[in-house]
């Protein structure tokens, strides 16, 4: 039988109350065999990171514009990457929250690079790449 380790995670109280609100919806008898439905998943979605070739992408990002830095370290890091992203727009969506969705163009795993690392940074709080074929060869 396959060994089995348990960890501990920190999670604000909040989260944990939507994330046991998820876990009912979608039928999950505990909080294990959803952790690790969502882990799988997060694995199989990096399949797309060996891709060759280039790719048109998309990076949805969702913070609160307060958060210390977050704003600089974000442009910063757009500026790092110039030569792959091809532009970016900016919602104001509230008095607090910004979405900023930037588009990139290059090798996939540039892309993942870029994404990963926007999304990673402390204050980001939601983000999502979404990857498209550059059509070329359809
Ligand atoms: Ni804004």
């Amino acid at each position: 039988m396959e060994t089995v380790t348990r960890f501990g995670v920190s999670v604000p109280h909040q989260l944990l109350e939507r994330f046991d609100e998820y876990i009912e919806q979608k039928k999950y008898t505990n909080r294990s065999e959803a952790i690790r439905d969502l882990i799988r998943n997060s694995l199989a979605s990096e399949e797309w990171r060996d891709a060759t070739g280039e790719v048109m992408g998309s990076i949805s990002l969702v913070y609160n514009h307060h958060t210390r830095e977050l704003t600089e370290k974000i442009e910063h890091l757009q500026h790092e990457y110039h030569k792959n992203i091809v532009c970016t727009t900016h919602v104001h969506m509230d008095a607090h929250n910004c979405m900023e969705v930037v588009i990139v163009r290059g090798k996939s795993s540039v892309a993942h690079d870029i994404a990963d690392r926007l999304i990673s940074t402390r204050g980001v709080k939601l983000g999502k790449l979404a990857l498209l074929s550059t059509g070329k060869n359809l």
